[in-house]
């Protein structure tokens, strides 16, 4: 039987908004070069470009045409990706979105070195004569060093993320388990086989939830596909450590090490310190009864609101039947799951209801041709 595909559920205006934009990818310091590439792009209003990070740590921070080795007052600034390869992209990737046809002038603010001053600029959108590309190349090898980043080093104008893979190869771990972003980073966990959650905890008391269950948890997400659909996102909300495990009790996940942080410390209550208590922390584990709380799940083109009608904390991720679903992207943001109700959903908020569909031949989503 073939699965309703989860294009098959956005609304047609939707569809077409999301048809005609274009996703750029620039690489950003690629084999170890001091370099944009490619430098400059041509987008249109609704087109994305993302940036890809290599070895040494480098920005995407936007400045004036006059001054480019500057922030903007309220400038788009990815904040800083530190990482070690040449040619393997960093997790952290930052995504801007164009919002009309006017020139985006970017550097990086990286001072050791003096990147910009370097050459290490990128235009979008920048004129072909007058204020050109070249123009500002020269300007940025003329600016006097150092360069500045934003002074709140927040990513901001566009959206930083990071992806953790959640049990790769049927290994009990979170890889990366030792995170390290700034605030507004988005965290996307990524479900491989097994049925494992991403779930809060204190450093004191890992393989149980935050006290009155105010931590996040992602609920129980099974799947048996590869590569899973099947993704938890969280938003960093300040630099303060958090701590995560996951609460599945067949087997014993936290207590066999499959727990995690976002921001350690690297003295003190280190991850391996928490790694420790984990161990030692009495079975069984324990997770909130409602999921998602604190973060939202996501199984490839719709957002799983509830993961039944009566609230829960467990989903198949293969076949989402019974859950309350809404396409990606189309919740209002600042809203939590546990707030939505019926009142309050938007055309195209759907509940796939217990009967299984039977979707048409073929289909493009991410379920096309898989059978149930
Ligand atoms: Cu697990």
């Amino acid at each position: 039987m073939k699965f309703l595909t989860g294009a098959a559920l956005l609304p047609l205006a939707f569809l077409a908004s999301t048809v005609a934009a274009t996703h750029f990818q620039v690489t950003v310091g690629k084999n170890g070069q001091l370099r944009f590439d490619p430098e400059t792009i041509d987008a249109k209003k609704g087109d994305k470009v993302t940036y890809n990070f290599f070895a040494r740590n480098h920005s995407v921070t936007q400045s004036s045409f006059e001054k480019p080795c500057m922030p903007l007052d309220n400038a788009i600034f990815s904040a800083f990706v530190p990482t070690d390869s040449p040619d393997v992209a960093s997790r952290t990737t930052f995504t801007i979105e164009v919002k009309d046809d006017k020139p985006i002038w970017i550097y990086c603010s990286q001072t050791n070195g003096n990147h910009c001053q370097n050459g290490m600029v990128h235009a979008i959108n920048a004129p072909k004569q007058g204020n050109t590309f070249d123009a500002y190349k020269a300007l940025a090898a003329k600016s006097p060093p150092p360069s500045l980043s934003p002074p709140d080093g927040l990513p901001n104008g566009g959206v930083r993320r990071t992806t953790v893979d959640v049990g790769l190869n049927g290994t009990l771990t979170y890889s990366p388990n030792n995170i390290t972003e700034p605030p507004r980073t988005i965290v996307e966990f990524r479900f491989n086989p097994r049925n494992h959650t991403v779930t809060q905890s204190s450093f004191d008391k890992p393989c149980f939830p935050l006290n009155g269950n105010v931590g996040f948890s992602s609920g129980f997400i099974a799947t048996t596909a590869v590569p899973s659909v099947a993704t938890y996102e969280l938003i960093v909300n300040d630099t303060n450590p958090i701590w995560f495990y996951c609460g599945q009790v067949n087997g014993n996940h936290c207590q066999a090490g499959m727990v995690g942080a976002i921001n350690a410390p690297v003295v003190g209550n280190t991850l391996n310190a928490f790694i420790a208590k984990a161990k030692a922390a009495p079975p069984p584990s324990v997770i909130p009864p409602i999921a998602p709380i604190g973060g939202r799940v996501f199984v490839g083109d719709l957002e799983i609101l509830k993961f039944n009608l009566n609230g829960g904390n467990s989903i198949d991720a293969d076949a989402i039947f019974g859950l309350q679903v809404a396409p990606r992207f189309f919740r209002p943001s600042g809203t939590k799951p546990e707030i939505w109700d019926d009142k309050l959903k938007p055309s195209g908020w759907t509940t796939v209801y217990g009967a299984k569909p039977t979707g048409t031949e073929g289909g493009s989503g991410p379920y096309g041709g898989e059978s149930h």
